[in-house]
């Protein structure tokens, strides 16, 4: 453990459902910032309370047959950050994030704002994203600030990444322009219940035919409030949990390098019911890729 990389990782008492697995290929990172969140902030506490609700679950995984409390996961801890330069975050968190994915581990990360995805998804050389969003985050600034949570997928975009949104509903002009430009497609929210998650997953199975190292972000805000009511910026008219996790088993292959799930805000969640879910589609995401594994 003397990689330089690894000097701002650490450890933490409570590991996600208690999981210490050296040998498991999932490795749980948590990654407490929240320092661009415009309004309801919070998601610096998200790391420990999804571990938290991480012990209530059942790890026998229906939708797999996988048991994933046997294959289990090796939670690392959090990485240490800086509490305002958002710039060192990002290379803090791409650094450790690479020494695991390096190591051939399928890297875990919890949020925080989505504004770590550039560094967890740069982390793992992935060169496609599939992100579950309600927003595009492809604005080039917010209110002058380039690395903040509405700008993730536009910085990422930027280096080359290919990427496919699914599930939005709230976007400004801008980032349609973007998207157009760019060629960032995007499946509304609404367009997933009309096509059905077969047929997203045949969109996304294509987009994806020539990447090698595929990334995915789970922003909780994809997810309808009612399912998911403690997020920083919540807005109606949402994808059903279900149907994110039965597009995922379709589309998941031994390509996927990595996923987080960001944006959980623990003091807007007073039931704990949103870090419950958040620990449920770690859980189920992890068993459809050990599925898949060869
Ligand atoms: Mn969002």
């Amino acid at each position: 453990m003397s990689d330089v990389r690894l000097l701002y990782l650490n450890d933490v008492s409570r590991k996600f459902a208690g999981f210490n697995k050296e040998n498991s290929p999932f490795v749980i990172l948590g990654i407490p910032m929240d320092i661009t969140s415009s309004y309801r902030p919070g998601s610096r506490f998200a790391p420990s309370a999804i571990r938290d609700a991480a012990q209530y679950i059942e790890f026998y995984s229906l939708r797999t047959g996988v048991d994933m409390g046997e294959v289990g996961f090796n939670d690392v801890g959090d990485v240490a950050l800086h509490p305002s330069n958002v710039e060192e975050n990002v290379k803090r968190i791409s650094d450790v994030v690479s020494y695991f994915s390096e190591k051939g581990k399928i890297v875990v990360s919890i949020g925080g704002e989505h504004t770590i995805t550039v560094g967890t998804a740069s982390g793992t050389s992935a060169d496609c994203i599939i992100s579950f969003d309600a927003h595009l985050d492809l604005r080039d600034d917010y209110l002058g600030y380039k690395y903040d949570h509405a700008c993730v997928m536009r910085r990422l975009s930027e280096k080359g990444i290919k990427i496919m949104e699914i599930g939005n509903r709230a976007v400004s002009k801008e980032e349609l322009e973007y998207a157009r430009k760019a060629g960032v497609p995007f499946i509304t929210s609404w367009d997933v219940e009309l096509l059905g998650y077969k047929e997203v997953a045949r969109k996304i199975i294509n987009f994806t035919e020539e990447c090698k190292r595929i990334y995915i972000t789970y922003d909780m805000d994809s997810i309808d409030p009612s399912y998911a009511p403690g997020v920083a910026t919540p807005e109606p008219e949402g994808l059903k949990p279900t149907t994110i996790l039965d597009i995922v088993k379709l589309i998941a292959d031994k390509r996927i390098v990595g996923f987080d799930i960001v944006e959980v805000s623990p003091p807007f969640d007073p039931s704990g019911i949103t870090s419950v879910l958040a620990a449920k589609i770690i859980m189920e995401t992890a068993a459809i890729i050990k599925s898949k594994l060869p």
